[in-house]
């Protein structure tokens, strides 16, 4: 009984859900209904009422951004349902509130967040967000910690690997357009035709090729906690104050690392693409801003990862009872965990950063720089900062060491 909702058949198909008429009024002859997705997969209608609004979001049996030749299961709805669910249990408030899914329909109702804007535009604008990287360091943590055995039951966790594993086909895109395309001529790949001599060089690096298919081995087979998965600054949205996280379809369980890497990698771009952006009087500043939420976002992951450490390790790893007299529930132990997770974090963003110039799915960063002369040059710095990410990682041992590399590209 799927079909793909319009402004029109909308008000028709949901006006009988309770959920729905509570959030925005009984009568859908009052209703509103305005199709505004302009992701690469979904359907997503605002629906204004007497009562309220809400977002419905639906999947379409295909990719939005190709069309139907490119087939693309419904049961991703189910999975960013089950995710919803669990991120906003394991760090409420972060997440849209759920109303109402419908596993037949593809469909999920949820809160409509409003004065909100997509965090990548307002970064593209030049907007600061209050609080950004303590919120997404917290979010970051909580839903690592808590996803993972460190906190769960063994029995628990292997119940919700079981569950997630149904999800194929999304992951499947990660692993493609993420991990591997980026570094051949695969057939959906687009970029910048001035950046050609520079990837064609990339590609011939052997060395950055195992690199990344070593972090693909982890990506595909490391299940450690419920990862976002697709955690862009398009997954967030802003007021001038506060920030929830959105669309978590490409949910699996995944490394701790892998949220945090390609976060920060998206906000690097954000960084690298402002020269074309802002006026030379306010580039500084705003770069600074931007560096200034990865380091404040880096930070407040590790000190909310350590006080959940301390107090909420109530799964398999890490017992207390084990290491009764040897204090290996110090922070020492729990700093050794963070390193690993933090080079893991390293690697993931280099890649996040290659893909978005390489493969299919750029980003409006760098897209909205029309004219090619200015945004090449900047496209080949965050190429290059990204191979140093990758080759380098064991070198970048720190959040600050990071923040000085990129320092060091973007005047390149
Ligand atoms: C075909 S989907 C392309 C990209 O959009 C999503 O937001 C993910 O980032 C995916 O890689
Ligand atoms: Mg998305």
């Amino acid at each position: 009984r799927y079909s793909p909702l319009t402004a029109e058949t909308l008000a028709a198909q949901l006006s009988q859900v309770a959920a729905v008429a509570d959030r925005v009024g009984s009568d859908p002859d009052k209703w509103s209904v305005k199709e505004v997705g302009d992701g690469n997969l979904n359907l997503v209608f605002i629906v204004e009422g007497p009562k309220g609004s809400v977002i419905v979001k639906q999947a379409l049996p295909y990719v939005r951004l190709v069309g139907d030749s490119w087939p693309l299961p419904l049961y991703r709805a189910f999975f960013e349902y089950h995710a919803l669910i669990r991120e906003a249990d394991r760090d409420p408030g972060a997440v849209p509130e759920v109303f109402h899914f419908d596993e037949a329909q593809a469909l999920i109702v949820m809160e409509f967040l409003s004065p909100h804007k997509i965090l990548r535009r307002k970064l593209i604008d030049g907007e600061k967000v209050e609080g950004l990287g303590a919120f997404l360091g917290r979010f970051c943590a909580r839903t690592a910690f808590r996803g993972s055995e460190l906190s769960m039951k063994s029995a628990d966790k292997k119940q919700d690997v079981a569950l997630f594993a149904g999800n194929v086909a999304i992951p499947a895109i990660t692993e493609a357009l993420v991990f591997t395309d980026p570094y051949f001529n695969a057939q959906m790949n687009h970029h910048t035709a001035e950046l050609d001599p520079v990837v064609a060089e990339l590609r011939k690096n052997v060395k950055l090729k195992s690199r990344a298919q070593r972090m693909l081995m982890k990506f595909a087979s490391n299940t450690e906690t419920m990862v976002h998965g697709d955690l862009h600054s398009g997954s967030i949205m802003s007021t001038a104050t506060e920030s929830r996280v959105i669309d978590p379809e490409f949910v699996q369980y995944g490394p701790l690392g892998f949220d945090i890497g390609m976060l920060t990698a998206n906000f690097l771009m954000a960084y690298l693409s402002q020269p074309a952006h802002r006026s030379a009087e306010a580039l500084e500043d705003y770069q600074e801003w931007i560096l200034s939420v990865i380091e404040e976002t880096l930070a407040t992951f590790d000190e909310e990862f350590l006080r959940l450490w301390k107090s909420e390790r109530t799964g398999m790893l890490y017992p207390a009872s084990l290491f009764e007299d040897q204090d290996q529930s110090s922070e020492e132990t729990c700093a050794e965990l963070l390193a690993g997770i933090w080079q893991d974090a390293v690697a993931f963003c280099g890649i996040e950063m290659h893909r978005r110039t390489l493969s299919l799915a750029h980003n409006a960063d760098f897209e909205t720089i029309e004219n090619t002369a200015i945004r090449a040059p900047l496209e080949a710095r965050n190429l290059a900062l990204g191979t140093e990410l990758i080759l380098n990682t064991g070198a970048i041992r720190t959040p600050r060491a990071l923040l000085e590399i990129a320092r060091q590209f973007n005047a390149k």
